[in-house]
């Protein structure tokens, strides 16, 4: 690497991946700019992504395995001592209690997916069948919706934002979080459009919805009665495509009968939304001529969410937007993200496997309660449910009565404090890594980034983790057994498809992703073994979808079908700046639906019980915890638990609780003062920040806070609020078991005098260290939120 030369890579910071450049010099990451080159974002790139450098230069980094002792201390341990006693404790509670006792925990994060191909791989052959990780806190709900009406868990549905005429979004802020690529520049496209509108459902007058043609602020938590209002208006007035229901769904009948039988005026009552308004929306609609549904967090984590799901997948339906250019489609993968696992359960607890995944909510349980099969031993690799989970205390009980835990991850998180081991991971830029979240629809895009940092010293990039682990497991054979299958790879790639079968006969114990890495993996460019398991992935995309993938990679007539996969795979390792890999026809949605006839199933007799059952009285705050925090909201600077220093914050360096004026005017505090927070488990102590954004009777708390980092005299200071601390493990859907995290019923306090004093030193210890980190000096930490 020559100095000041620009990388290409892609941005970790949220599932958007876009692609960028940065400049490297001495082994640090310097600069961050947009990369044209992009086919996915064509150098689109949003507040967050030049901060990078926080994350890739990081001080606080682990460099050495550890190992917790009995006092809660840790030791530093060699490697090879490290995964030889893991290997032995792995291995004598898959002989103890069977492989089910083991579960995996994460596989990645918003930028990282490599490591959790080899994660699975590995745990798999330990006989290990269960899975947490973050899309069962917040999609899973929709997943299963799919599942009953399009037939599988993994059909997804794309948003076509960039070509839509009505831009519907429910319970999302793509201002700030994004959740479709360049999503800035696509809304302000539509608000200088006058032929373009823009519809937004969010409690809190967002960024997003500060722009939107109508803003209906709905009472949090009451979407259902909002969704089942506007979809009985729409058809008692006789505003939906009969000739898209007729030729694509079945079920309309029965769908018409449950939404005829809803009060109107009653649900619009318990959603705090004037009847008028909802008659302009359905004008909207029907003046529309491709609508496009945005959902999120806003309905994906609150109360009733798979209902809300169902009924946002009704809207779409109804209305006729979808299958066609500018509204909601299915897509194609590469590799799917998640699975399909219709009426599996997990024995211990009869949770709902969904998606081939199981709750975070339940984990306290499925490791706490009394059965032959629960959970002893957990793999963590690129998540911190310490601080992410719901129920933080009830999560750190699980994770301390395990018979063993081991926590990969780049830094000495929440949840790394209460492992058993820690192993160091070299982060995203010093080694090769892609994402599976391409959820785009005609053209599908993905991007294999090659590491532009030597890993740091005492590091070690996942696929050497795991590949050490199998090693001691004995789940993968030596390199004089591996050598010949990868001189096949290196000299007769078509010929590599039968040996490789061939090899997994022979060593049926083998980690397949493994031997991927070790054979053909080394004969990538750049470095790029770690991406060696899409060569599965290539070989099943291009024999799905054929001609999708002739037209993304431009193959010639001359590249035979069979050769086809190679051909993918090839190029994606080859383009630094991402590739298409799929181009589709708008008309092979359909083909995307795995039921037989093709036809999207409107009826879920499940989610109609669930419409009729619904009570427009429990639409209220209870009296106890009258207000409503949306416990986990997405701001200009936060982003997960990427970034642990908190010197990469421009503003809202404490995590600010929003509140509305006459809210804070009679509680009797004032703007910027410390105040506590008190749900039926827990409580905190918050900076509050006026925001007459939010209705009154709601609150708001940022996502992405509650990590400790050193202070200057090295002492770690947790920076802003662990909002799981406030969250109950059983406010959850009854059907995926997803957090309702946006509406936590909440009551507020003043802060007593010395807790006051408390935080506030706190705050100033842990930001004037951050200061100096950061080489700004003269400038005194700032004792109010700007
Ligand atoms: N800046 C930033 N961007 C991110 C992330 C980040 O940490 N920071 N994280 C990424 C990740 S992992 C995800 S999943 C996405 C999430 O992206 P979003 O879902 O768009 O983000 P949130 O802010 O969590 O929630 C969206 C909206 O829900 C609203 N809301 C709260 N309660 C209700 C309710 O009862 N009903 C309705 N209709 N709306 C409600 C909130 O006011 C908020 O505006 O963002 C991604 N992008
Ligand atoms: N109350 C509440 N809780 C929430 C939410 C909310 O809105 N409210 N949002 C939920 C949502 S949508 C999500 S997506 C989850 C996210 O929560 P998590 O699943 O915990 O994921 P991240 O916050 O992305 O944390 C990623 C971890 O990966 C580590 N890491 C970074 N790079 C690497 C690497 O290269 N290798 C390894 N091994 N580790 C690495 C980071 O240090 C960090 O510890 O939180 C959920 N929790
Ligand atoms: S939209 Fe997401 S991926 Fe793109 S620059 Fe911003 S944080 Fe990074
Ligand atoms: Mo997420």
């Amino acid at each position: 690497m020559t100095a000041g030369e620009w990388l290409k890579t892609a941005c970790n910071l949220c599932y958007i991946n876009c692609g960028i450049e940065v400049s490297v010099n001495d082994g640090r990451l310097e600069k961050v700019r947009g990369d044209r080159s992009s086919p996915k974002s064509q150098g689109y790139l949003c507040n967050k992504a030049t901060r990078i450098p926080y994350y890739a230069n990081d001080k606080d980094r682990l460099t050495s395995p550890l190992r917790r002792r009995a006092d809660g201390g840790f030791d530093e341990i060699r490697w090879d001592e490290a995964i030889a006693e893991i290997a032995a404790r792995l291995r004598d509670i898959a002989d103890r209690h069977g492989g089910k006792s083991i579960a995996l925990y994460g596989g990645g994060g918003q930028g990282n997916h490599a490591g959790g191909a080899y994660a699975s791989g590995v745990l798999r052959a330990l006989g290990s069948r269960s899975v947490f990780n973050a899309l069962s806190q917040e999609k899973t709900g929709d997943f299963w919706v799919n599942g009953h009406m399009f037939g599988s868990q993994t059909c997804h549905t794309a948003e076509d934002v960039h070509h839509c005429d009505l831009l519907f979004v429910i319970g999302a802020n793509p201002w700030v979080a994004h959740g479709f690529p360049n999503a800035r520049d696509h809304l302000n496209q539509i608000r200088k459009d006058p032929a373009r509108k823009l519809i937004v459902i969010d409690p809190r007058r967002t960024e997003t919805a500060e722009m939107a043609d109508l803003h209906l602020a709905v009472r949090p938590g009451a979407d259902s009665f909002l969704l089942g209002a506007l979809l009985a208006m729409l058809v008692r007035s006789d505003r939906i495509d009969h000739a898209f229901i007729e030729e694509h769904t079945t079920g309309f009948a029965d769908v018409k009968q449950a939404l005829l039988n809803i009060p109107v005026e009653e649900w619009a009552a318990a959603a705090d939304i004037a009847v008028a308004d909802l008659a302009r929306c359905v004008e909207m609609i029907a003046a529309a001529k491709a609508m496009v549904v945005r959902a999120e967090l806003g309905i994906q984590q609150s109360t009733n969410s798979t209902l809300n799901s169902y009924l946002e997948k009704l809207l779409i339906m109804l209305s006729g937007s979808f299958g066609r250019k500018g509204t909601n489609q299915l897509h194609g993968w590469l590799q799917p993200l998640w699975g399909n696992s219709p009426n599996q359960t997990f024995a211990p607890t009869g949770d709902a496997i969904i998606a081939g995944l199981l709750p975070p909510n339940i984990f306290p349980e499925a490791v706490l309660i009394d059965h032959p099969d629960k959970l002893r031993c957990v793999w963590i690799d690129s998540s911190n449910p310490a601080n992410t989970a719901a129920n933080t205390k009830a999560m750190e009980r699980a994770l301390r009565s395990l018979e063993l835990c081991v926590v990969v991850d780049v830094a000495m998180t929440e949840t790394a404090q209460l492992a058993h081991y820690v192993l160091p991971a070299s982060s995203q830029y010093e080694k090769t890594e892609f994402t599976l979240f391409n959820f785009e629809f005609p053209t599908n895009f993905f991007h294999v980034r090659a590491g532009v940092l030597p890993p740091l010293a005492g590091t070690l990039p996942e696929p050497e983790i795991y590949t050490r682990l199998a090693v001691a497991l004995g789940l993968l054979p030596g390199d004089n057994v591996l050598a010949p299958l990868r001189e096949i790879a290196r000299d007769a790639r078509p010929a590599f498809a039968a040996a490789f079968r061939t090899f997994l006969a022979e060593n049926p114990q083998a980690v397949p992703a493994l031997v991927l890495y070790h054979t053909i993996g080394q004969t990538l460019p750049d470095g790029t073994a770690a991406a060696a398991p899409l060569w599965s992935a290539a070989q099943a995309c291009a024999n799905r979808s054929p001609q999708a993938v002739r037209r993304a990679i431009n193959a010639s007539d001359e590249v035979a079908d069979h050769q086809l996969g190679d051909l993918l795979f090839d190029t994606i390792v080859a383009a630094r700046q991402g590739t298409a890999v799929t181009r589709h026809d708008y008309d092979d949605v359909w083909s995307f639906i795995s039921h037989a006839d093709r036809k999207v199933r409107l009826v879920v007799p499940q989610m109609l019980e669930w419409l009729a059952r619904l009570d427009p009285k429990t639409a209220l705050a209870p009296k106890e915890f009258p207000f409503m925090l949306a416990a986990g909201g997405r701001r200009m600077f936060n982003a997960n638990q990427i970034f642990r220093d908190p010197a990469w914050r421009r503003d809202d360096r404490d995590g600010a609780m929003l509140i509305n004026s006459n809210d804070l005017m009679e509680l009797g505090a004032k703007d910027g003062d410390w105040i506590a927070v008190e749900s039926a488990v827990g409580r905190l102590v918050v900076r509050c920040k006026v925001d007459d954004a939010m209705r009154k009777g709601q609150l708001a708390l940022p996502h992405g806070y509650g990590q400790a980092y050193p202070a200057s005299d090295g002492e770690r200071l947790v920076n802003g609020p662990r909002i799981n601390l406030l969250t109950e493990s059983g406010n959850r859907d009854p059907i995926a078991g997803t957090p309702y995290h946006k509406n936590v019923a909440v009551r507020l306090a003043l802060a007593t005098e010395e807790e006051i004093r408390a935080y506030q030193t706190r705050s100033d210890r842990i930001h004037m260290a951050a200061v100096r980190r950061s080489g700004i000096s003269g400038r005194a930490p700032d004792p109010h939120v700007r």
